[in-house]
């Protein structure tokens, strides 16, 4: 069956057809349909990562009652969470070219065809904005700026949806020019289209190449054979005291003088059959454990460490509290959205999650939460809650 065309909503008149809105208004050969979709695959594959594994990493830090984040494997988060950042800060170039690529679209003519197109015309704003958006804000969490007035995890959550949902509309109405683009036509097209300037497989290139410098140059926050590649990182793991990095300071927590206070104690409390008090001496006297666990930071930084201390599990079975317990880890800082993070049931128990004293052979540095300290295996960095000052059975 053959479809008609169908016909214009309406039909603008010719004496509008001026400027960019002329038929020959954009000359350079870049601005190709292959070269879109080529970067529109790559960007879908970008783009669907990033939102995965930044839904998982919202999951695990406000867990809905369908979803438990188990304790195994202990680098799991690590991995997730360094690909969000990745394949987010990857996807910056690609996006810059893209747009660049398609804007003379912005004034194809006529201005709408039908319903569907304008739909899929209206959906670009959420699409664009919201990208640029989360890029944007993505940036600047990881060098820790802030100049907005939003809560961070929620802003970039909530833009992520939209622009996912816009992506969806957009991916329905391009799926079709992006097979035949990418997929069915002769590699050598790029050859193709004659003119002046950069060849289509040269832009590509500068593309991938920025993209992977980019990536090159930012991974070695987590990837430790590039630690000394990681120039645009802000942060080193490598670097601090220590030997890694602070997220907060002690001093900006305002808890330097609770924690060194002689009168510290340990309380674990709530749904427990004894109250236990503990001062460092006593806990130093309980069985010492170690592992070698990440610090992997939301920010996408991550380091090795080597830690010492004593089990949560045993602190709970000393004060007789219940397998099944929620646990809340609070820290002496009094306020600050991280004072305090819940440890479930799987990593509560898991062997491995400690109140740490010790890091790489010394003690604590009041920077890495002096005297106490959570530290467990999968878990991102802002649950690994510093100056602890009470568990409480929930
Ligand atoms: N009490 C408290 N603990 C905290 C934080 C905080 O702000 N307050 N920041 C968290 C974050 S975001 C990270 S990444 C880790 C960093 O630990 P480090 O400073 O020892 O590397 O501590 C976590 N623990
Ligand atoms: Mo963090």
């Amino acid at each position: 069956m053959v479809r008609k065309p169908r016909a214009p909503l309406i039909a603008p008149p010719d004496r509008l057809r001026v400027g960019p809105f002329r038929e020959d208004a954009f000359t350079s050969r870049l601005h190709s349909p292959r070269i879109a979709a080529l970067l529109g695959l790559a960007l879908g594959v970008c783009f669907t990562i990033c939102f995965a594994t930044g839904l998982l990493s919202h999951l695990i830090q406000q867990p809905p009652d369908w979803f438990t984040w188990p304790s195994r494997p202990a680098g799991l988060y690590r991995v997730t969470q360094s690909l969000h950042v990745a394949t987010g800060i990857a996807a910056i170039p690609l996006l810059l070219a893209k747009l660049w690529t398609v804007y003379p679209r912005f004034w194809v003519w006529p201005p709408v065809k039908n319903g569907m197109h304008l739909v899929e015309r209206i959906s670009l704003f959420p699409l664009v904005a919201g990208s640029l958006f989360l890029a944007f804000t993505g940036i600047a969490n990881i060098g820790l700026w802030y100049p907005w007035r939003f809560f961070f995890p929620a802003g970039h959550y909530w833009a992520s949806w939209i622009t996912m949902g816009a992506l969806i509309v957009h991916i329905g109405a391009k799926a079709g020019i992006v097979r035949r683009e990418a997929f069915t036509r002769d590699p050598a097209s790029l050859h193709e289209a004659t003119g002046e300037g950069l060849s289509r497989r040269g832009f590509l290139w500068v593309i991938v190449a920025t993209a992977g410098a980019l990536t090159v140059t930012t991974v070695g926050q987590t990837f430790s054979p590039l630690n000394r590649l990681a120039l645009l990182a802000p942060r080193r793991p490598d670097i601090g005291p220590q030997g890694f990095p602070v997220n907060k300071s002690a001093l900006s927590a305002g808890v330097t003088d609770s924690a060194r206070a002689p009168s510290y104690r340990l309380r674990v409390g709530g749904k427990v059959e004894r109250e236990l008090s503990l001062s460092l001496d006593e806990l130093r006297s309980l069985p010492q454990v170690e592992a070698t666990l990440p610090i992997s930071c939301v920010e996408g930084w991550s380091a090795n460490v080597a830690w010492r201390g004593v089990r949560v599990r045993d602190l709970l079975v000393m004060a007789g509290a219940d397998e099944e317990v929620i646990v809340s880890v609070e820290s002496l800082q009094t306020d600050g959205l991280y004072r305090a993070s819940e440890l479930n049931p799987s990593h509560a128990r898991d062997p491995d999650t400690l109140l740490a004293l010790d890091c790489n052979g010394d003690e604590l540095h009041i920077d890495h939460g002096f005297p106490l300290r959570l530290i467990g295996p999968n878990r991102p960095g802002v649950m690994q809650t510093k100056w602890v000052g009470e568990l409480i059975a929930l």
